[in-house]
């Protein structure tokens, strides 16, 4: 027809998806190259609002563009749809979690499918559906196995509000990254994954995801794992059989300690207080108590004046061999390094306050004035350029003292008072003095992590229950494999609201078991899983969902995985993405996947603001996302998007003009309703200013979409209808075949903004549905001029060549030049390529096997 109607065509090309899923991924026949496009899958707490919009139109971006470029795609949705925000909107509405769930499922897949997502349908997958979980079932036991999955009492982060534990991730600030409540600490005995084993790993890997995750994401899992490098030292405690070990990123400054400080809440700190006077040990108490009652937040504040107890007892320096009173102080944290400090208040500024709030004393033992330049020593002149003699002068440290000014000397600089370390610099003489403490066998090279074990277990109903039976002689057993799935019992009956114990402890049937080598009656583990164990892995199962006989198949992530792509927030930075590290790097080690890493590119959306403020539900200023397209139409919606910014920023939704994108739109099918010529018309005999416009999209668009910089592609088609329309209503008119050739190149490229409108603007230029499917166009060269630029080419971390390319280059085609190069083929020299990774258009990096 002649008028232009959104809504018509959205619901024609939603209905003739639906009946053919021509998004479905490619089978083991299809030969042509893979990518894995993954969107972080949604949790089905209530509508879809407007961040998921924007987060899951650039997936679509990304999927239909390697389709267009002639890939084999697998874009899988699921939900990620046990855990607390579930069960809590359950409880809040009387409701059942799992119907409220399903519910919230439906709705979410009715708008996916309203806005055009290229999803494989077929591989669905819900975590809350038994045959979903049963794996979760199996990864826990083979981690048990491992022993990596342990059972311990230790206090935890609590919130008294959902009446659960959380996992350090899940503390923001001190409060519940789910309802904001303060959390408290208390003492249960739970499970824990014990991903502190893979720390180093988990650390070191990031190197090779360097330029393809977002380095805010690699620091922010640096510093969550928080890896210090120092030494062991083994102190003497007078009247205590064992010695104690404290961590120090300083053993050079041993000969400064001079006082020693254990943390108030330590095994250590009770017993040494029992051991002292009875006014010692009450005083120990009443300070034991008052930390108790303050909270993480209060406790981790360096401005906060310094509080302690003397505890009369002593440790021994094992260099010197001085007397060092022993403080319970709260500054000191009784779950980082061994829970006690060898304290040197000259150089440690925590020590320092400490010191002088005690009138404890302070000994300088690097003098910070001196220079140090690496190895070379530098020679100080005097005004008169007469060289001064290092050796010769004590240096003047008066102005500096610590004790006096209350900073303490971190700085470079060069030991003093110190017996054999004198001299040396600050590097040089914790190497030294790590020497001498192995040869004196009192203390070692070590290293201490920020990072603790992952605590799984969560006293709540909707999620994973987890497999161990309790026997009546004490034992804590596997539930047999052939009782799994070990599902969830009816929520009906049960009492869901939050009281500090499993809900499933009142499921009096369900918690009786049998002991599977005694055949007595012994009892279910109450506790279920905390969700991050669902999503560490689900990225595997869409390879094959509804696998009865295993979790995922080897062969299909030979084929599949790593993700190339994956999509989503950078919420997820740490507590998801570290899990999900974690599990991958099990599973290769359980020989099961031949990757360390699941996501070998990440891209995190911006957030999506109203008034200036993140969107929430809370806040009453969300706009959901099912009613934000019923107005402007699904493709408008995506487009304003899409032409809101670079991907990584910050959207006001106030700022987005769905009105301009459907005017846009408008602009763009009407072009493709004024085309005359019919799909034979010899483009080269079109007009040429039109085709250079043309070619220079095709010349430009892989690139700007492999930067994500979609906001400039579309910029680029807006560009193009107008020069487009310029031809027809004042250039060589409607029937000049660079018209229909302008129209095509819009109608394919428009696909991975407004999949709706490109279908029918090729439908009306003649053509078979599916444009989503067609292979992007080559820009013939003669109508560019190019730009060059140079990339380099590594090999195992070093520059082995560099080529000149032309800027626009995509990934794929940088990467197969790399390939054939000749210093490339020479520094290889017949080793094999394991691992490459591209970023157009300047860097190849291949890793050899
Ligand atoms: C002596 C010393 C001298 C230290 C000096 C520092 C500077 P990071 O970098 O965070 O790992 N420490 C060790 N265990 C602690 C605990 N449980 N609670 C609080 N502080 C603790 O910090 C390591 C340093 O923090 C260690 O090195 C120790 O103080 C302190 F000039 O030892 B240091």
């Amino acid at each position: 027809g002649d008028a232009f109607d959104p809504y018509a065509i959205q619901q024609k090309w939603q209905a003739r998806w639906a009946e053919s899923d021509p998004f479905r991924a490619g089978d083991a026949d299809d030969t042509r190259p893979r990518k894995y496009v993954l969107g972080m899958f949604p949790y089905p707490s209530g509508d879809l609002h407007m961040g998921h919009a924007e987060s899951y139109a650039y997936v679509d971006v990304v999927a239909r563009f390697w389709r267009h470029r002639g890939y084999n795609v697998l874009n899988p949705i699921g939900w990620d749809s046990f855990g607390l925000p579930a069960e809590n909107a359950a409880i809040q509405r009387g409701a059942d979690p799992r119907e409220w769930t399903y519910a919230n499922i439906a709705q979410h897949k009715k708008s996916f499918r309203e806005y055009g997502s290229s999803y494989d349908w077929s591989r669905i997958l819900h975590t809350s559906d038994p045959d979903y979980y049963r794996w979760n079932q199996w990864l826990f036991l083979e981690l048990y196995k491992r022993d990596l999955a342990y059972r311990k009492d230790s206090p935890v982060n609590w919130c008294p509000n959902d009446q659960t534990v959380l996992a350090n991730e899940q503390v923001v600030d001190g409060h519940c990254e789910r309802c904001g409540a303060e959390v408290v600490k208390k003492k249960l005995t739970q499970w824990y994954f014990k991903i502190t084993d893979y720390a180093d790993r988990l650390l070191d890997d990031l190197n090779q995801l360097e330029g393809f995750w977002p380095s805010k994401v690699i620091r922010m899992q640096r510093n969550w794992i928080g890896r210090s490098v120092g030494a062991d030292i083994d102190f003497e405690i007078e009247g205590r059989d064992e010695k104690v070990t404290v961590f120090s990123t300083r053993p050079d400054t041993l000969h400064g300690a001079t006082f020693f400080v254990v943390a108030p809440d330590s095994d250590l700190a009770a017993e040494l207080a029992a051991g002292a006077s009875a006014e010692v040990r009450m005083r120990f108490q009443d300070y034991l108590d008052s930390v108790g009652r303050q909270s993480e937040i209060e406790r981790q504040s360096t401005d906060r004046p310094k509080t302690g107890v003397f505890l009369e007892r002593f440790a021994v320096n094992p260099i010197n061999g001085e007397r060092l009173p022993i403080w319970a102080a709260d500054y000191v944290l009784a779950d980082y390094g061994h829970g006690a400090v060898m304290a040197v208040p000259a150089h440690d500024q925590r020590d320092l306050d400490f010191a002088r709030a005690f009138d404890l004393p302070v000994k300088v033992v690097v003098d910070t004035t001196a220079p140090v330049t690496g190895a070379i020593s530098v020679i100080e002149v005097d005004d008169d350029g007469v060289p001064i003699d290092p050796a010769g002068e004590a240096p003047d440290l008066t102005a500096l003292d610590p004790a006096v000014t209350g900073t303490a000397l971190t700085g470079e600089g060069r030991l003093i008072n110190s017996g054999s370390l004198d001299g040396l610099s600050k590097r040089n003489a914790i190497a030294r003095s790590i020497e001498q403490l192995e040869s004196l066998g009192t203390g070692r090279a070590a290293k201490s992590y920020r990072l603790r074990d992952w605590l799984i277990s969560r006293q709540r109903f909707w999620g994973t229950p987890i497999p161990m039976i309790h026997t009546q002689d004490g034992r804590i057993v596997p539930v047999p494999d052939e009782q799994l799935p070990l599902t969830l019992p009816d929520a009906q009956g049960l009492d869901l609201a939050p009281k500090g114990t499993s809900p499933l402890g009142g499921a009096a049937e369900w918690m009786q078991t049998t002991d599977p080598e005694t055949g007595e009656p012994a009892l279910r583990d109450p506790d279920t899983m905390d969700t991050f164990v669902d999503s560490s892995w689900y990225f595997l199962r869409f390879l094959s969902p509804g696998d009865e006989t295993e979790a995922f198949s080897t062969a299909q992530a030979d084929r599949w995985a790593p993700v190339d792509s994956y999509i989503g927030g950078v919420e997820h930075a740490i507590l998801h993405l570290l899990y999900a590290r974690f599990i991958t790097k099990v599973l290769f080690d359980m020989g099961l996947i031949d990757f360390t890493e699941p996501f070998s590119s990440l891209i995190n959306q911006g957030m999506v603001l109203l008034d200036g403020s993140k969107m929430s539900k809370s806040k009453g200023n969300l706009v959901e996302f099912a009613a934000s397209m019923v107005d402007p139409g699904a493709d408008a919606v995506r487009v304003a998007i899409a032409f809101a910014g670079p991907v990584e920023d910050d959207i006001n939704w106030e700022d987005v003009s769905t009105t301009g994108a459907q005017k846009f739109l408008a602009r763009a099918w009407r072009v493709a309703h004024d085309v005359t010529s019919s799909p034979d018309a010899v483009w080269a005999e079109g007009d040429t200013a039109l085709r250079r416009v043309t070619h220079r999209v095709w010349a430009d668009v892989p690139g700007l979409v492999e930067q994500t910089k979609f906001n400039v592609v579309v910029a680029r088609l807006m560009e193009l209808v107008n020069a487009t329309r310029k031809v027809i209503d004042t250039g060589a008119g409607p029937a000049d075949p660079a018209v229909r050739e302008a129209a095509e190149a819009t109608a394919m490229v428009l696909d991975l903004f407004a999949p709706h409108m490109a279908e029918e603007m090729w439908e009306m230029l003649g053509y078979e549905p599916f444009v989503g499917l067609v292979p992007w166009r080559q820009p013939d060269a003669t109508l560019l001029v190019d730009e060059t630029l140079t990339a380099v080419v590594q090999i195992d971390g070093k520059v082995r060549s560099t080529l000149t390319v032309p800027a626009r280059i995509s990934a794929a085609e940088l990467e197969a030049l790399a390939r054939s190069d000749e210093k490339v083929l020479r520094s290889l020299s017949g080793r094999e390529i394991a691992r490459a990774v591209v970023r157009a258009p300047k860097v190849v990096s291949f890793t050899t096997a």
